[in-house]
């Protein structure tokens, strides 16, 4: 078995198969430390933290991740709270960084036996459509390498190779531009209480913790803004006007990139021994957190259906997994577009106008006065399924 890719996804599936004895070999284009640098994601769900317990990885990966308590949709600064793990019967998601994640899987993987070859540069994919296929990459040492394997694995992330080793009529792609920019910036400025999120006139901001000393913000901006629009006393400024939070701490901001909402998803996730697992096969917005978490469920429905045929030539689950990885996709596309607007439309109503505006206030109202409606949104934002 070839895993392409040392993310969330790629380490994942390594390591659920090396427990369940497949040989398997990881192959990653950057080094072991600029793969454990990597900031994104904050939020592991539910039923993430539930992979790890059940596949007896928790000690190592979940220690010290303490529970997403609740959160806070601070309107034209005033707060309002939604207790997230209550609403959703008990099950909560944990803070934790994914760089975290990724340097605890890694180490479990490695000191385990795992074979990881890091800087492996130009890795290519031959017969996939095959019983045998093979993947050739340079090694560090710049010799050109050939290994044969069952499967492949594309944990490869968006940029990747391997879907696009896949021809172009065997798959179809969908691709939405949501029309919505933002800037995020990493700061060694104190976290929140509550991962926040932000409705003004001023537009959209939220601020979530990334570490006791660290936020991640994110702040709403017209497509195609410039970086160069955004110096850090800009930041600052319009952080404290959309937070209504006048004394708002400043750090030192440490990355500063720009994000535009898209999203991309191809049907189906796999072609003959090839498996796309993760951001190889669908992107979403960060709205709702849900990016590597929805790599870490498809990495486990392939662990398992991976085991089933090698172990016991049983292909059923197999042959389901795109479509079971898609109809995950799919619901939490929706929720991330639905929790995107509303709390987008209920502020600055330049863009989307006043009646999109009052559309968008009651949507976010009815979390505050239906308890079936909070209930269905914590059901989401904590990822039970
Ligand atoms: P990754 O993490 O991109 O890992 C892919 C790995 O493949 C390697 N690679 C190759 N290796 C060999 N040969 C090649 N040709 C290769 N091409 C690439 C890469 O070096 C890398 O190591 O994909 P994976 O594993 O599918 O994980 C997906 C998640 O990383 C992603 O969904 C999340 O980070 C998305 N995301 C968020 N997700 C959340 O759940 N919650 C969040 O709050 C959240 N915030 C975010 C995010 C993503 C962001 N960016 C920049 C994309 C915030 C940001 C800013």
């Amino acid at each position: 078995m070839v895993i392409v890719g040392a993310g969330p996804a790629g380490l994942t599936l390594a390591n659920l198969l090396r427990r369940s004895g497949v040989n398997c070999v990881v192959l990653e284009k950057q080094s072991r430390s600029y793969v454990e640098r990597r900031q994104r994601a904050g939020i592991l769900d539910y039923r993430s933290a539930r992979i790890f317990e059940e596949w007896g990885l928790a000690e190592q990966v979940l220690s010290g991740a303490p529970p997403d308590t609740r959160i806070e949709i601070r309107v034209d600064g005033a707060p309002r709270h939604l207790d997230v793990p209550s609403l959703a019967g008990g099950r909560h998601s944990r803070l934790l960084p994914q760089q975290f994640v990724v340097q605890r899987l890694l180490e479990a993987y490695v000191d385990g036996g795992g074979d990881m070859r890091t800087d492996a540069s130009d890795v290519a994919l031959h017969g996939i459509d095959g019983d045998r296929p093979q993947v050739t990459y340079r090694d560090a040492a710049g010799e050109e390498q050939r290994i044969e394997c069952d499967y492949v694995a594309g944990c490869d992330g968006h940029h990747g190779v391997t879907r696009r080793s896949v021809p172009e009529e065997a798959l179809t792609t969908y691709t939405y531009d949501h029309g919505i920019g933002w800037i995020t910036v990493l700061a060694d400025a104190p976290a929140p209480r509550y991962p926040l999120f932000a409705v003004s006139g001023h537009g959209f901001a939220a601020q979530f913790p990334r570490g006791p000393r660290a936020s991640r913000y994110y702040l709403q901006r017209p497509p195609g803004d410039p970086l160069t629009n955004w110096p850090d006393d800009r930041v600052w400024e319009q952080l404290r006007a959309r937070l209504g939070d006048p004394d708002l701490p400043a750090g030192p901001v440490t990355e500063k990139a720009l994000v535009d909402m898209r999203s991309f998803v191809v049907d189906p996730m796999s072609y003959g021994r090839l498996y796309l697992v993760g951001d190889a096969a669908h992107i979403i917005t960060p709205m709702g957190g849900k990016g590597m978490n929805l790599a870490l469920a498809d990495a486990e429905v392939l662990a398992r259906a991976l085991v089933a045929a090698l172990k016991d030539d049983d292909g059923e689950e197999l042959r389901a997994y795109s479509a079971t990885c898609l109809r995950r996709t799919w619901d939490y596309q929706e929720f991330s577009r639905w929790m995107q607007e509303m709390l987008h439309d209920a502020g600055d109503d330049s863009v989307t106008g006043p009646f999109r505006r009052k559309l968008a206030r009651a949507r976010l109202d009815r979390l505050f006065t239906s308890p079936t409606a909070a209930t269905a949104f914590a059901t989401m934002m904590a990822g039970t399924d």
